[in-house]
Formats: structure tokens, C-alpha cells, sequence
């Protein structure tokens, strides 16, 4: 501000005018590739999966409960069909109450090994029936996802994981054990589990784990697109594995048709079915058997889940360290208005982080004048610099930290510049952001 009129004016003339010129260069950050589309999951395929563990309870004493001879069966039969289609299978085993107890891991091979996305479903029945909604299911529906990735023989961006969990009942023990056996260093690199409990009901909801904003919506948008109104799930967050992944600090989601709760006739207007009457009357009974599922259900939420496995697995990331880029050049006129630099963050799961880097290269005389705020997608500032009326030096060239931990990852953030004193200008060079 104390400059001579004469060279302040000279420069900031230089500097608009290169502002001015560079403002309409194309910006060097793409714009994020958008995902593939999913296939149709057959449910034809899905019901034979379920005809095959019904076989196996039937087989078995009537049941694929933990501990039981069914339980393995049912695991047997799943490895077999993913073993056959190219995955890379692990089973890994447990003790609960006294009994041994079994996960099955199925890697799709490729993606990022640090952005692993996974779905997953609990194996085991209750010891009165052959848990064919509770969860065959969620178990069935997950394995014909996976083989339809194979099928399609799948390059997602994201490394895809699978399971199907043991002793659900008992306690979500089985994914608890996964997810303690795993070393911090690997949960950290979970972008995201998706759970698939009961998606068969008899007389069904539809109900979207309302957990991790980023794979609700993908969930929602699903629904949205079938023009089926959806409603948060509210049974309870502790019910079922995805809280095995919560509590390590794993984004979640996941589907659910309902369990023993009645449906109202609010819902039965939405959703069809009858009032009054539970979401499965044979909740963890005897009678839980291959008739006591609603095809259409089943059959939307199967799509429902190789929608959000193709959406969010084949989105492109933004890893870990790696920045994203805005190079278009925004003048920031002199003591005037503030001005945006956008910047898209897609293909990510869960929030920013607490040091979430935020390097800005402002050209500007006299850089006291200028004001810098980072914008979240919902429109929260972070100040990065205050105006400063002695601080004659030229250009801000540097990276904050900002702890964005409360703001979800995805979304258009945007670097906003305001100059607040008359004379001496410039303009937004480039700026980025590192999460
Ligand atoms: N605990 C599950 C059933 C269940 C009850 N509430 C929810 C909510 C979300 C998923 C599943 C459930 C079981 O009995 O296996
Ligand atoms: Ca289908
Ligand atoms: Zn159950
Ligand atoms: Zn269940």
C-alpha cells in the first residue's frame, strides 16, 4: 500500500492483464471420469444360491447356525462358486462358544490395494431354520455380485472385497474377529464396507443405512432412479456386522428390508404390502425358508448393491497424497468482490481429514490486501489468511492444514480470494488440495 503509485499501478496492470489471459486457458483439472454402469443381477441366479443353502439346512438338521454342520456347508458352497470364477479365497477360522467358526474372504484381484471397498454379508443362521431371509439373502446377493464381476471381468479403480461372516448371531462375532485381526495399517486403507442383512423380506421396506453420506447416496440415488421412496434405517446401528466396521472408524452403508418391526400403513401406502403385519413374521424361526421371500425386493436390492459396487468401485480415487488441481487463472479485482477457484473430489468414502493440505499460489502485489478462505462443498469457510495492512510483501505462495474432519470428502470445494484494500492487485494462479 505504500508503494509509488506509478510502478504499484505499472504492476498491477502487468498482472491483471496476465490474470486476464490466463483466465481463459483450459484448466489442467479434469473432470472426474464417471463411473461404469452396472449389469442386471439375474435373480434367478440369486434364488438358486438360496435354494442351495435351504438344501444345505434341510440336509443338516434343519439349519447353517454356527457350529453346526449346515454352517460350513454353507461356507463350502460359497467358496466353491467364487473359487471357480477367478477369486482369490481365504477362509479364516474362530472360536465361539466352544464351537469353530469360519469367515470366507474373496479378493477380486486389481484396484488399489490402498482403497479397498467392500460388501459383505453374515453366513450363519439362527438354530430354528434355515435363515434363508435372515441372512441368506444378503449372502446370496453378494456372491452373485461378485460373479458378476467376473463375468464381466471388472478393472475397477478400487481393490473389491467380499465377505461372508460366521457367527453373526452369537454376537456379530465373526466380523469382529476379521476386522480385530486386521492391522490398523489395512483398516486404514478401507474406503468403505457395505452390510447386507436381511434384503428379502416377506412383507418389505426399504431401508438405507443412513452412516456414510457418500454411500447413502449412491444407495438412494438407486432407489431414486427405480422411483422407489426409501427410508433410513432406524433398527439400530449395533444390529448387524457393519458395526464391527463402524467401530474401527470404516465408512459404512448397507440395505435392509426389515426384521420383527410392524409396517405402518404410511409405509404400506409406499411400499405395498400389508399394515400391521411385521417386515418378516418369521423372524428366526422355523418357518424362514425359501418361501418366506418377496422376489422384487430380493431382486432390487441384488441391483441395488452391483450399482454401488460398479459406482463406487470403479470411480476414479483420489489416493492418498495425491493432490487435486486447479491451474485456471481468477483475477481478484481490487478491493472489490470475492472470487472462487473450484475443485471436484470424487470417488472418495467418508470425511476429509484432520490435516487435509491446502496449497494456494496467489500472484498479488502487496499481499496484505488479500483475504483467503477455503469453501467445503456445504459451504463451511476455513480461513487461511487474514488481511494484513503491513504486509508489503508480494504473492501468497504456500500450504495450509485445515481439519476438515466434519465435512464428507466428495463434493466441489473451492478456494475464495477476496482483495480488501483499494490499489495493488492479482489474481488466483493455481491452487490444490492433498487429502
Ligand atoms: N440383527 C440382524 C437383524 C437386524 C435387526 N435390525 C437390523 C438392522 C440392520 C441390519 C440387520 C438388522 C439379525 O438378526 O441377523
Ligand atoms: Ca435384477
Ligand atoms: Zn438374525
Ligand atoms: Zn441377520
Amino acid at each position: 500500500m505504500n508503494l509509488s503509485t506509478s510502478r504499484r499501478t505499472a504492476a498491477a496492470a502487468v498482472l491483471a492483464l496476465a490474470g486476464l489471459l490466463a483466465a481463459t486457458a483450459p484448466s489442467a483439472s479434469a473432470a472426474p471420469r464417471a463411473a461404469l454402469a452396472a449389469p442386471d443381477i439375474p435373480i434367478a441366479n440369486v434364488k438358486a444360491h438360496l435354494n442351495q443353502l435351504q438344501s444345505i439346512a434341510t440336509a443338516n438338521g434343519g439349519n447353517r447356525a454356527h457350529g453346526r454342520p449346515g454352517y460350513k456347508a454353507s461356507i463350502d458352497y460359497v467358496k466353491a462358486k467364487l473359487d471357480a470364477a477367478g477369486f482369490t479365497t481365504s477362509v479364516q477360522q474362530f472360536t465361539s462358544s466352544g464351537a469353530t467358526g469360519y469367515n470366507l474372504i474373496a479378493d477380486w484381484p486389481g484396484g488399489d490395494a490402498n482403497q479397498v471397498l467392500m460388501a459383505g454379508a453374515h453366513l450363519d443362521s439362527v438354530t430354528s431354520g434355515a435363515g434363508i431371509n435372515d441372512n441368506g439373502t444378503g449372502s446370496a446377493a453378494v456372491l452373485e455380485t461378485a460373479l458378476a464381476v467376473s463375468r464381466a471381468q471388472l478393472k475397477p479403480t478400487k481393490h473389491l472385497r467380499f465377505g461372508w461372516w460366521g457367527a453373526e448371531e452369537l454376537g456379530l462375532v465373526g466380523s469382529k474377529y476379521y476386522v480385530n485381526q486386521l492391522p490398523s495399517t489395512e483398516r486404514t486403507k478401507f474406503s468403505g464396507y457395505l452390510n447386507f442383512d436381511m434384503i428379502g423380506s416377506p412383507n418389505p421396506g426399504y431401508f438405507v443405512y443412513d452412516d456414510d453420506p457418500a454411500i447413502e447416496k449412491t444407495f438412494k440415488d438407486f432407489y431414486t432412479g427405480l422411483g422407489v421412496p426409501t427410508e433410513i434405517e432406524t433398527e439400530g446401528d449395533g444390529r448387524s456386522d457393519h458395526a464391527s466396521f463402524k467401530n474401527v472408524g470404516i465408512p459404512v452403508g448397507g440395505l435392509f428390508t426389515g426384521a420383527s418391526r410392524t409396517k405402518s400403513s404410511a409405509q404400506a401406502q409406499k411400499w405395498g404390502g400389508t399394515a400391521g403385519q411385521a417386515f418378516d413374521r418369521c423372524y428366526h424361526s422355523s418357518c424362514d425358508t425359501t418361501a418366506n421371500i418377496n422376489d422384487t425386493a430380493l431382486d432390487r436390492n441384488s441391483d441395488a448393491i452391483a450399482h454401488a459396487i460398479w459406482t463406487l468401485g470403479t470411480e476414479p480415487t483420489t489416493p492418498p497424497g495425491e493432490s487435486t488441481e486447479n491451474t485456471t487463472d481468477v483475477a481478484i479485482p481490487d478491493n472489490g468482490a470475492a472470487v472462487t477457484s473450484p475443485v471436484t473430489i470424487a470417488g472418495r468414502t467418508g470425511n476429509a481429514p484432520t490435516a487435509l493440505k491446502v496449497g494456494v499460489d496467489v500472484k498479488h502485489t502487496w499481499r496484505g490486501d488479500v483475504v483467503l478462505d477455503l469453501v467445503a462443498p456445504d459451504g463451511t469457510a476455513y480461513r487461511l489468511k487474514d488481511s494484513s495492512s503491513n504486509d508489503s510483501a508480494d504473492n501468497v505462495i504456500t500450504t495450509y492444514t485445515v481439519n476438515a474432519s466434519s465435512e464428507p470428502a466428495n463434493g466441489i470445494w473451492k478456494l475464495r480470494a477476496q482483495d480488501v484494500a483499494a490499489q495493488d492487485t492479482g489474481y488466483i494462479d493455481s491452487w490444490k488440495l492433498t487429502f
